[in-house]
């Protein structure tokens, strides 16, 4: 079995931490990665996580994760109301796959309640803050290496 999970990030999350704290908060993407990454060793697995604000780039990730993750775990950010092409990207992977908001997209504009990514998603997480990759994880490698 492929010991890696993919944790995805869309545009505009290299800018956590210092982008828009009151919405999403202080930590960085660092610091989301080691917090995946404890729990994923509790469980034997690794974390591999990845942002781009280039769409073809994500998407590129996603083909490669189909043969070398057993998970993905992906914040689209903006793309998650907009991208047909991630939605089949990631219909293409048959692994577990959670989306993680930071902030509860329910709760803010409109045009952030509609997902193409919510109804082929194994879980959704949103408004959480970055605790919610880290739950994610857990759930994730509970599926994974549950026997
Ligand atoms: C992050 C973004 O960049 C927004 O475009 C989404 C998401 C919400 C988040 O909450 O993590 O609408």
């Amino acid at each position: 079995m492929n010991k890696t999970i993919f944790v995805l990030n869309g545009p505009n999350l290299n800018l956590l931490g210092v982008r828009q704290p009151h919405i999403y908060g202080y930590d960085t993407l660092d610091d989301v990665k080691k917090g995946c990454a404890e729990v994923a060793s509790e469980f034997g697995l690794d974390v591999r996580l990845e942002q781009s604000n280039w769409e073809g780039q994500l998407i590129d990730w996603i083909h490669e994760a189909r043969t070398t993750a057993c998970g993905i775990i992906i914040n689209p950010a903006a793309f998650t109301h907009t991208s047909v092409a991630i939605r089949d990207a990631l219909a293409t992977c048959e692994m577990p796959l959670f989306e993680v908001h930071i902030s509860n997209v329910h709760a803010r504009e409109a045009f952030r309640h509609h997902s193409y990514v919510s109804d082929i998603a194994t879980g959704v997480i949103a408004g959480f803050g970055v605790e919610g990759y880290v739950l994610a994880t857990r759930r994730l490698c509970g599926l994974v290496t549950k026997p």
